[in-house]
């Protein structure tokens, strides 16, 4: 499924433009103007599937670096630091990546 299905490809521009300063990176902000926040489970579990690229069930450390690339291929990469608190945010369980069920907590916090 891709993204352009899924969510409005000028809530995606815009919630790029918003950080397209390094280290301004802020999840809870994006998903807002992303227009994830007001998505049924369903269509987040399907945007979930999209980031995690090879299918492992989790989105691990490398692909949260390249998780805008996931909504537009002229998103940025996440610097380390940002890559770091958004797993760090994410990562209830500790195991280092973020599962279906902690992104949908993340997505609804
Ligand atoms: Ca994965
Ligand atoms: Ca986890």
């Amino acid at each position: 499924m891709a993204m352009m299905d899924l969510l409005k490809a000028e809530d995606i521009k815009k919630a790029l433009d918003a950080f397209a300063v390094a280290d301004s990176f802020d999840h809870r902000k994006f998903f807002e103007l992303v227009g994830m926040r007001a998505m049924e489970a369903d269509s987040v579990n399907k945007v979930f599937q999209a980031l995690d690229v090879d299918a492992s069930g989790f989105i691990e450390e490398e692909e949260l670096k390249f998780v805008l690339k996931g909504f537009s291929e002229d998103g940025r990469d996440l610097t380390d630091a940002e890559t770091k608190r958004f797993l760090d945010a994410a990562d209830k369980d500790g195991d280092g990546k973020i599962g279906m069920d902690e992104f949908q907590a993340l997505v609804h916090e």
